[in-house]
Order: structure tokens, then sequence, then C-alpha cells
């Protein structure tokens, strides 16, 4: 297996695709992925754009779909979430198909839905996800970052090396054999740097800050857990994400 990092979408190459692809966006988009399907959401389905969400999901039953998603962290006017994790309560979503779109997380998915697997990944389900990694075994895994709007974010690079760093304490080869590209061994220090610690550095980071802004401190703390969830959100067709 080779394992790749790359920070954002943008730097995420285009002329080829992986056997597998990680899409990370741990505040807050695959958290929140994670938490409405683990809570029993029968789908999440991604769309970069508003209208296009609105158009497939007006065909959909409207006891059987909630309109979610956010820009700059802000609910869209009239949608039924926003995008915080701590509201996929099984209440809520039970049952239904999350029309979700997000600023930069469902961009980033976008980037690799071609790919043959897509799964996504956050900080509560990385064991969960790097299970799935030793189960199907892809000889090339891309791990890609959300980051904001082109730019890189510390926690998405953090995230995939904590599984990076778990794929290299559970398999056989080295480092050396594993490494793809030079990412993936700058994304291990980073986690390493900060793993007893996440909270504070999701607290400090533009995003973060931007989330303390609008009082979703609870959310950074929900986001900052690991392995919490056992739950793998696995692409089933374009855009549409199940539990595995
Ligand atoms: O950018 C995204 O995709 C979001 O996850 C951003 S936010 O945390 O919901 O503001």
């Amino acid at each position: 297996m080779k394992l790749f990092v790359y920070h954002t979408p943008e730097s995420t190459p285009t002329d080829r695709l992986p056997d597998c692809a990680v899409v990370i966006d741990v505040l807050r988009a695959t958290t929140t992925i994670a938490a409405a399907l683990d809570a029993g959401a029968e789908a999440v389905q991604a769309f970069s754009n508003i209208e296009e969400l609105m158009r497939q999901s007006e065909s959909w039953s409207k006891a059987k779909r909630l309109r979610a998603g956010e820009r700059g962290g802000v609910t869209v006017e009239g949608f039924d979430l926003g995008n915080s994790p701590l509201a996929c309560k099984p209440e809520v979503v039970k049952d239904k198909r999350l029309f979700l779109t997000t600023t930069n997380g469902t961009r980033a998915l976008q980037r690799v839905e071609k790919a043959p697997q897509v799964i996504t990944a956050a900080q509560i389900n990385r064991q969960a996800a790097v299970n799935y990694i030793f189960e199907t075994q892809p000889k090339t895994l891309w791990m890609v970052g959300s980051g904001w709007q082109g730019d890189y974010s510390v926690e998405d690079t953090a995230c995939a090396g904590a599984i990076a760093k778990l794929i290299l304490q559970q398999s056989d080869a080295s480092l050396t054999e594993l490494f793809g590209n030079d990412e993936v061994i700058g994304a291990i220090a980073l986690y390493e740097q900060w793993k007893d610690n996440l909270l504070n550095v999701y607290r400090q980071c533009s995003h973060g800050q931007r989330l303390l802004k609008l009082n979703a401190d609870d959310d950074l703390k929900y986001c900052s857990q690991t392995d919490i969830l056992n739950i793998v959100p696995i692409q089933k067709e374009p855009g549409v994400l199940v539990k595995y």
C-alpha cells in the first residue's frame, strides 16, 4: 500500500485516481457525515451547489429528507439543519436522507468521487476508517483534506497524520515502504505534535476561530474526540454516502 496526503482539493492531482480516496473535513463536514449515519440517517447526499441540492431534494418525500448545510459556518437560510454533528440525533435524522452542502468538504468529495472506493474520515471515526483500509487493502490510498477555500487546514492534515500513523502501527511495512509523498511524513509529525491536545489546536486554527465566533465550541469538543464512532461512511454512488 502507498499512502499519499493532499492538503486541499486544489492540490489533489487531476490526471489520475487512487484505488481508495479518504476525504477528510474534521471541522466539520466529515464529522457530521459520520455522526448522521451513526444516528441512523439513511444516507448523506453531498452537494457543493445549493441550487442543485434544492433541485434534487425536491423529488424526495418531505418526510424522508432533511436539507442541511452551511456557508461560512452559518446555516443556509430555510434549511432544516446547519452542519453541526451535535444536531444529528437519532430522533432528528433516523431513516432520513440528509441533503448536505458545505463550503469545502463537499467540494473535496466531488474532487475524488470517480475513484473506485471513496470513504470519509474524521478524528471521531479514525480507527473504523483504518479497519476498512486494512480489510480492502487498496494499493494506492489518497487522504484528501478539505482545507478552507483552497488554503491548507491544520486539522485536516493532523487527522490524515493520525490515520497514517495508525496504518503504520498496524502494518508490517516501514514508513519508507508506505509513504507515497512527503506530505505523509509531515502529516504524521503534525499529529505527533498535537495528539494529546487536539482541542487546543482546533481552538487556535483559523477555522476553529471562525467557529468559536459562531459559539460552536461544543462542536470543536465533539470533533476533537478520537475513535468514538465505529462507522465508515462509504460512497455508493457519486456524492451519496451510506454506512459501511
Ligand atoms: O467547509 C466545510 O465543508 C464545513 O465543514 C465548514 S463548517 O465547519 O461547517 O463551517
